[in-house]
């Protein structure tokens, strides 16, 4: 297959919006409001509402989650459950599927195997529709990539904790990320064998969970977000297998979409079928959620978000109480979707010393690194940890992150508290 240039996302979302505007693009569920700001961002329409329109929490009671969620190692928000920090300090690089923070819109369908099919379809295809088992699939050359899958909200509820600033959406803290080694076909794999044409440029995977319904009642179907094809011949993964078991339910059974480096919504789990578009394609999943609105940011929204931020965090409770005068080593870990992590600093001392962290693993593109420090407490009374990352392309954590209104990609350095006792 010839490889394709990488492209400017800045320009192929310019032409997105130019075909779009020509009538192009397939806008299934998309509300009217929605293709209203994405035709002002391209300086069409004239009175536009410039306030984005944010979803609400769902009153979910039961979490819809197969696997067991013991309170040490989870904390339940909703439909999801966040791994709790500290947890992981007994794990390795990759997380296993026990301790995996689990984002569901919905419930977790159970899925034979034997039944499942993904569809390949659309008229970004030479011919037509084309349909794969999973023995199929499994019969295809197989990739193995360690990628994290983090929520583009992780951090959110420090918006309100560190800034004062309330956000709609799960609360999470840092615990909307997990690191696994997945096991699967590419996705350019698939797209080859089932006959991309030259003029595609969009796929949109789609989950066999149920229908999304906001809490004002609007169906929004089921979940799906368009990926650019520059992306999806990159590194993207039909992930099978999760850390070499199958993968487990709540992870996507039997098939789930990696996106190395993305943020976790592109990941599509449960895929069931995937069009693949020469027009670009939209869904609520890159117009009304997972773009950046709010007074900083454009009137009609950011681009739709792509690559995670950079991030820190403390493998300690939140208000873990340490012991005046003993030698304590302190562990965390940090990543980044921009680049791999080059250095981390760690404060205890509200910012005015930093010192730099041993980094214990190769940063690796895609994954974390995890450091430790060691930190003798002299006082007794609440003090504050702070760590900060640095990656490969030159940014560094932040004092404050940019308020955006749905609390997306949180990168400030957090402020742990702790008590020294
Ligand atoms: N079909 C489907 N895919 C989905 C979701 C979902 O609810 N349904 N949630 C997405 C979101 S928002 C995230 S952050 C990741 C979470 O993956 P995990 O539950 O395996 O941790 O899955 C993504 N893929
Ligand atoms: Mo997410």
């Amino acid at each position: 297959m010839t490889p394709l240039e990488p492209i400017d996302e800045t320009a192929y979302d310019r032409r997105r919006l130019r075909q779009w505007i020509a009538g192009e693009a397939r806008a299934d569920g998309v509300a009217r409001r929605d293709l209203l700001r994405l035709a002002a961002a391209a300086g069409l329409a004239t009175a536009v509402p410039a306030v984005g329109h944010a979803p609400r929490a769902h009153a979910a009671t039961s979490p819809g989650i197969v696997k067991p969620l013991p309170d040490d190692v989870f904390t339940v928000r909703g439909t999801n459950a966040e791994t709790r920090f500290d947890a992981l300090a007994d794990t390795g690089p990759l997380t296993p599927a026990s301790h995996f923070f689990v984002r569901n819109h919905t419930t977790t369908p159970r899925l034979a195997a034997a039944a499942w099919r993904l569809t390949v379809w659309g008229d970004g295809l030479t011919g037509g529709a084309r349909e794969f088992t999973l023995a199929e699939l499994k019969k295809l050359p197989s990739t193995t990539r360690t990628a994290f899958v983090e929520c583009a909200g992780n951090g959110r509820s420090l918006f309100q904790t560190q800034q004062g600033q309330p956000v709609p959406g799960t609360a999470w803290t840092l615990g909307a990320i997990g690191t696994a080694r997945w096991r699967g076909v590419r996705l350019a794999e698939v797209l080859r064998r089932a006959g991309l044409s030259r003029r595609a440029v969009d796929v949109m995977p789609r989950g066999l969970d149920d229908d999304y319904v906001t809490a004002d009642g609007t169906n929004l179907g089921r979940v799906r977000r368009p990926l650019p094809l520059a992306k999806a011949l990159d590194d993207v993964l039909l992930a099978y297998e999760m850390n070499g078991e199958p993968l487990p339910p709540d992870h996507g059974r039997p098939v789930r979409v990696v996106v190395p480096s993305w943020v976790g919504i592109a990941s599509i789990k449960w895929v069931g079928d995937i069009e693949v578009s020469t027009a670009p394609l939209l869904s609520p999943w890159n117009t009304d959620f997972y773009r950046l609105f709010g007074a900083h940011h454009p009137a009609e929204g950011s681009a739709p978000l792509t690559r995670q931020t950079l991030k820190s965090a403390f493998e300690l409770p939140w208000n873990a109480t340490l012991r005046a005068g003993a030698r304590h080593r302190l562990t965390g870990r940090s990543w980044s979707g921009g680049g791999t992590v080059a250095r981390v600093d760690v404060s205890t001392d509200q910012g005015a010393t930093w010192h730099r962290a041993r980094l214990h693993d190769v940063p690796r593109r895609g994954s974390w690194v995890r450091w430790s420090t060691d930190w003798r407490p002299r006082t007794p009374g609440p003090a504050t940890l702070l760590a900060r990352a640095t990656d490969t392309t030159g940014r560094t954590q932040p004092p404050t992150t940019v308020h955006n209104t749905q609390g997306y990609l949180f990168d400030a350095v957090v402020r742990h508290p702790v008590t020294v006792g």
